[in-house]
């Protein structure tokens, strides 16, 4: 049974697509003849219907919709800006060697700008965001990947024919775009041009620009967040649910430890002691050699990546913790676990969970006693600001 609220929002999906097909540009690419091309078949495309709308915490009603958005996307024109940052977030959405539907989807994506990829440049290429924010003024949505230096004024960081600076370019951009999204830790927070010591005062953009932005965390995030966040748009003509940090919930909504395939192992006290050894070849849990996911927030074991064949943890390394603020520097050091100090996690807590829980579970009791002490107890870094959004 479908209640009255999805009904409801069904029928304003159905109005917001009526009026973006008429509103917006005729699409670039026919969707479904581009699928056929690359070998898609129908089967597999309703397959990625029905995880999409699931994902996006959708009933199953939903589905054509998210067909209809699939088929539109390439409507929705989107610039995007690169700052300071290593272009590893445009790197993942550019490659695939067994392109998928959401790869087949962000080929179609209209890109009116986008430095790395963009055949002109200069003056040629300065017009080209000129006319976009001319001619979709409200409409289109900006991508930005990378922080911006802020030191000497912002001159660390000067960019095309006119030399603007990234708080510039930034400020011009974003006040007519529909929305801004921020991809990657780089611009949601500053991410690794921000770390200690920071020599460029680099800052993510809503701090440098004073503006909320739709934050797709992950050095680089998952493109499929990416994706699924877009579509979104498409279909209520507004952003997804957010956490407190910005982050899309339906990808950012449960931690990494909370469905990591390793977690049966935590919760067994079985742990990997060093590189290599028996724990390490048995698949055991990665905490003791750093990992991360117990503070991080991110749907990777779930979505995995390079169409969905792996992913960190599943690799053999802990996760680092990238969809976190400042992870550079709180998460670290990468290979051990963080000082109990920081989070009120660590080795002890740890030990206990191996020798306490252990009991607890074999006993039949539950493991969530001990976790949620350790969860609820990781508030603090020394400023008094806590790492996730908050929604435990
Ligand atoms: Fe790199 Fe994107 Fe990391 Fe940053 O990524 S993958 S440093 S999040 O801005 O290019
Ligand atoms: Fe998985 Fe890491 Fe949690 Fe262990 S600590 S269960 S490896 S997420
Ligand atoms: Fe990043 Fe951890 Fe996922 S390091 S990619 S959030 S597993």
């Amino acid at each position: 049974m479908v209640g009255k609220h999805y009904r409801r929002l069904l029928e304003q999906c159905k109005i917001r697509m009526d009026r973006f097909e008429k509103e917006y540009p005729a699409p670039r690419e026919d969707f479904q003849a581009l699928l056929k091309e690359r070998g898609v078949s129908r089967r597999d495309f309703l397959k990625w219907t029905s995880f999409m709308t699931a994902a996006l915490m959708l009933p199953p009603i939903f589905k054509p919709m998210v067909t209809r958005a699939a088929e539109n996307f390439s409507r929705l024109p989107v610039v995007w800006l690169h700052f300071a940052e290593c272009t590893g977030c445009s790197e993942a959405f550019l490659r695939s060697s067994y392109p998928n539907v959401d790869d087949i989807l962000l080929e179609t994506i209209s890109l009116e700008y986008h430095e790395t990829i963009m055949a002109a440049a200069g003056d040629q290429a300065e017009k080209c965001l000129e006319d976009c924010i001319h001619h979709f003024p409200g409409k289109y949505v900006c991508v930005i990947e990378g922080a911006i230096p802020q030191g000497l004024n912002g001159q660390f960081m000067r960019l095309g024919p006119k030399g603007e600076t990234g708080v510039q370019i930034g400020k011009k951009v974003t006040s007519k775009a529909a929305a801004t999204i921020c991809i990657g830790s780089c611009a949601i927070w500053g991410g690794i041009p921000s770390a200690r010591p920071n020599p460029t005062d680099a800052v993510g953009v809503s701090k440098a620009l004073g503006i909320s932005t739709v934050n797709i965390a992950g050095c680089p995030p998952n493109t499929v967040n990416f994706t699924g966040t877009l579509l979104y748009f498409i279909m209520f003509g507004a952003m997804p649910p957010l956490d407190g940090q910005g982050r899309p919930i339906w990808a950012y909504g449960k931690r990494v430890h909370d469905f990591c395939e390793r977690r049966p192992h935590y919760d067994a006290g079985e742990f990997v002691e060093q590189w290599g050894d028996e724990g390490a070849r048995r698949g055991w849990c990665l905490y003791k050699v750093g990992c991360k996911g117990p503070y991080t927030f991110a749907n990777c074991p779930h979505l995995r990546f390079n169409d969905h064949i792996s992913w960190p943890v599943m690799a053999g390394h802990g996760c680092i913790g990238c969809t976190e603020s400042g992870f550079w520097d709180t998460m670290a050091p990468y290979e051990k676990p963080i000082h109990e100090a920081t989070f009120g996690g660590g080795e002890r807590t740890v030990d206990k969970i191996g020798t306490v829980l252990t009991v607890a579970t074999v006993a039949g009791v539950a493991a969530h006693g001990v976790l949620s002490a350790m969860r609820h107890g990781r508030t603090d870094k020394k400023d008094g600001t806590t790492t996730g959004a908050g929604k435990e």
